[in-house]
């Protein structure tokens, strides 16, 4: 058997490749997510990715979806459609392949119709390789047996015709008392667990992957490219003249320096999207209010960029800025400006004398600013801390 891949390379690294072939997967989405924005990603990937796509639709009319995907004329050959939704509403079906059952009328009977449906739309694809979604499955709540019949029965052909398939479901308030979330967990071969978190007005999306079961979360979001690694702050600290502002703007694809009064009141914001990675990126201002900015930015800051001069660390004034970092739960990674100077202190000592991970970089040519967004990513998704809670 082998790997699907997911448009979320940091999930596939989590999951050694991607989704394993001929698999049930459920994707249960907080109501605070838009499941179907995730749903259309997917899709559009794996469509890209040259697959097949069978497309069970049980709550609006295919013909609705069919205006809604993204290029569906180009993939339109591609797609089959299971129409699982015009009987219940007393239409006469445009599809080849429809279930002849209302689903309002008999859960039970309706999925079990379902299955030789979808069975013979998923062989009826050429070539095979597909990409099954169902969408969604919150009318078969309840019917916890015939659902799991349907994943039973389904695998010999999600197999047979490397099929992996993607059920969707609004998480209606599944805890884990009720017992239903661990029974759902047991049905599926995966679990990822999309989730909502309010801050400061935001929603900050993360995938949880209950199963297999993973530590690590991935935070993200929906763009027109695509599905990103995305956090919403990380800020640029460091000495006076260290290279912040150079730093915001070379690592940003947008970029505004807010000067007023000179240096001493300048706020730097870029908009990051690199390497699937999509972040905001504030610089604080003059040192003296980075003590001030910490405190107000507080419990929103995901990550930060210690900006050092590596002619000249000032090695007091950047341990008592880690220190205060520390405090706070800060994941951070020093960058060792200057590189392109002769005399540049190597990012090796100066990682021996600060104790964190420090990364050589030249900001004002952009050097090694890719690696340092790799960096801190990594230290930010493992270094567990309160907004993941
Ligand atoms: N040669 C060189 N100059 C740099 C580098 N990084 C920043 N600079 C320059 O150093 C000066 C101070 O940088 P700036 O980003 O304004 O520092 P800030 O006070 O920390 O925001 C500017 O003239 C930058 O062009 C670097 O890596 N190499
Ligand atoms: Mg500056």
């Amino acid at each position: 058997m082998s790997k699907v891949s997911l448009p979320l390379s940091k999930l596939n690294d989590l999951l050694d490749g991607g989704i394993e072939d001929g698999s049930n997967v459920l994707i249960m989405a907080d109501l605070a997510v838009d499941k179907m924005r995730f749903g259309s990603s997917l899709v559009d990937y794996r469509l890209e990715e040259d697959d097949n796509l069978v497309y069970f639709i049980n709550n609006k009319l295919p013909r609705y979806v069919k205006e809604h995907l993204k290029d569906y004329g180009s993939y339109e050959s591609q797609i089959s459609f299971v129409d699982g939704f015009s009987k219940t509403v007393e239409k006469e079906s445009e599809e080849e392949f429809s279930v002849d059952v209302k689903a309002t009328k008999n859960k039970k009977e309706y999925i079990e119709e379902s299955i030789d449906v979808v069975k013979d739309a998923l062989e009826a694809r050429e070539g095979y390789g597909s990409t099954f979604v169902l969408d969604s499955i919150d009318s078969w709540v309840g019917s916890w047996d015939a659902m799991e019949e349907f994943l039973t029965d389904i695998k010999g052909t999600l197999e047979s015709t490397n099929t992996v398939a993607y059920y969707l479901l609004p998480n209606l308030g599944f805890d884990e008392e009720s017992g239903q979330l661990e029974r759902l967990t047991e049905m599926f071969d995966y679990v990822l667990h999309l989730k909502g978190l309010e801050r400061s007005g935001n929603v900050l999306k993360y995938i949880d992957i209950r199963k297999p079961e993973t530590d690590t979360k991935v935070p993200f979001d929906v763009t027109e490219s695509g599905l990103v690694m995305y956090v919403p702050k990380m800020i640029v600290t460091g000495p006076y003249n260290a290279g912040k502002s150079t730093t915001v703007k070379n690592m940003s694809e947008e970029s505004v320096s807010v000067d007023r009064l000179g240096t001493t009141v300048a706020l730097d914001h870029g908009k990051v999207k690199r390497n699937g990675i999509k972040a905001d990126l504030f610089g604080t201002p003059g040192q003296k209010r980075f003590d001030w900015a910490l405190n107000f930015l507080g419990r929103s800051i995901f990550g930060n960029f210690l900006i050092l001069d590596s002619r000249n660390p000032d090695y007091d004034r950047a341990k008592d800025m880690v220190e205060k970092l520390r405090a706070k739960d800060i994941p951070t990674v020093i960058l060792a400006n200057f590189q392109n100077k002769e005399d540049a202190i190597p990012p090796e000592s100066i990682e021996d004398e600060m104790d964190v991970v420090t990364l050589g970089v030249d900001a004002l040519h952009g050097k090694g600013l890719d690696e340092a967004l790799d960096k801190l990513f990594e230290k930010i998704l493992s270094q567990h801390s309160w907004y993941y809670t």
